[in-house]
């Protein structure tokens, strides 16, 4: 991180394409080190919310997740508009694309004519008629990529992590070093030389075993339905904090628990 806020001759603005959590509702000791490392920066932080950032994929959400706290206090920036003299909009994932201008930072899964991927997405070069001078790419995993096709700059950031949680793909972490002094734009690709190996930045062993308590749950609130019918909300969710197999989620899954069951007492 702190080689990302040096590089380049001190960046006006950093663009974080999404994603900032792997869970919207990320452990207080993760939501932590993003805060810390986010405060250091001296420059506006611009954060295009990620699908993972927000629930239901719904930007509405943002204000009661942990990533709209930290836009109230102030540590980055989630909307549309104007940054160091420079106009963009934001798309966040699942939202229709609209014309240009400026700079669109997109969290959809827009991927370059070279790449045919088995799964709904936009095609870089049908996108070049909307007009913008600089589209910047989210939610896609490939290695940083930089090109200009028509009138339109895409910038595909890449990732500052080797893979994904799941798979190691010993891609090169690096960020992109956008100049727009001068038009046009120009965009070049800085690998990281500090990145952290696959296994420190993930805790896939951690991931497995939330993944393992969240089935769990799901099965267990599956066999609650017909009982919450008859019972009432109150009766079956105070009843879950009873269980043994309750104690026995992680964190993140019991605090999301606990949202539940204080939302649902606040509805009646
Ligand atoms: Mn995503």
């Amino acid at each position: 991180m702190d080689e990302i806020s040096n590089i380049g001759a001190n960046p006006d603005m950093i663009i974080q394409t999404g994603d900032l959590f792997q869970n919207c509702r990320p452990r207080w000791e993760d939501f932590r080190i993003v805060a810390r490392w986010l405060s250091s920066f001296p420059k506006p932080v611009v954060v295009c919310p990620g699908n993972h950032d927000l629930e239901g994929g719904a930007l509405a959400s943002v204000r009661d997740l942990p990533l709209g706290v930290l836009e109230e206090l102030g540590f980055i920036r989630t909307t549309s508009g104007f940054a160091n003299g420079l106009e963009f909009t934001i798309s966040q994932w699942g939202k229709p694309l609209g014309p240009g201008p400026g700079v669109l930072v997109a969290h959809e899964a827009i991927y370059p004519p070279d790449m045919d991927v088995p799964f709904q997405h936009y095609r870089a070069d049908n996108l070049v008629a909307l007009g913008w001078k600089v589209i910047i790419v989210g939610h896609v995993h490939i290695q940083a990529r930089v090109e200009r096709i028509g009138g339109t700059l895409f910038i595909w950031p890449g990732a500052i992590s080797r893979g994904n949680i799941l798979h190691d793909w010993g891609r090169e972490p690096a960020v992109v070093w956008l100049d727009a002094t001068t038009e046009p734009f120009e965009a070049e690709i800085v690998k990281l030389k500090t990145a952290a190996p696959f296994a420190e930045v993930f805790d896939t062993k951690q991931y497995e075993q939330e993944k393992q308590t969240e089935a769990t749950f799901a099965e267990f609130v599956a066999g609650l339905r017909g009982a919450q019918l008859e019972a009432g909300f109150r009766d079956v969710f105070e009843g879950i904090r009873q269980l043994d197999s309750y104690k026995g989620l992680s964190d993140s899954v019991r605090d999301y628990i606990e949202n539940t069951i204080t939302e649902g007492l606040k509805s009646g």
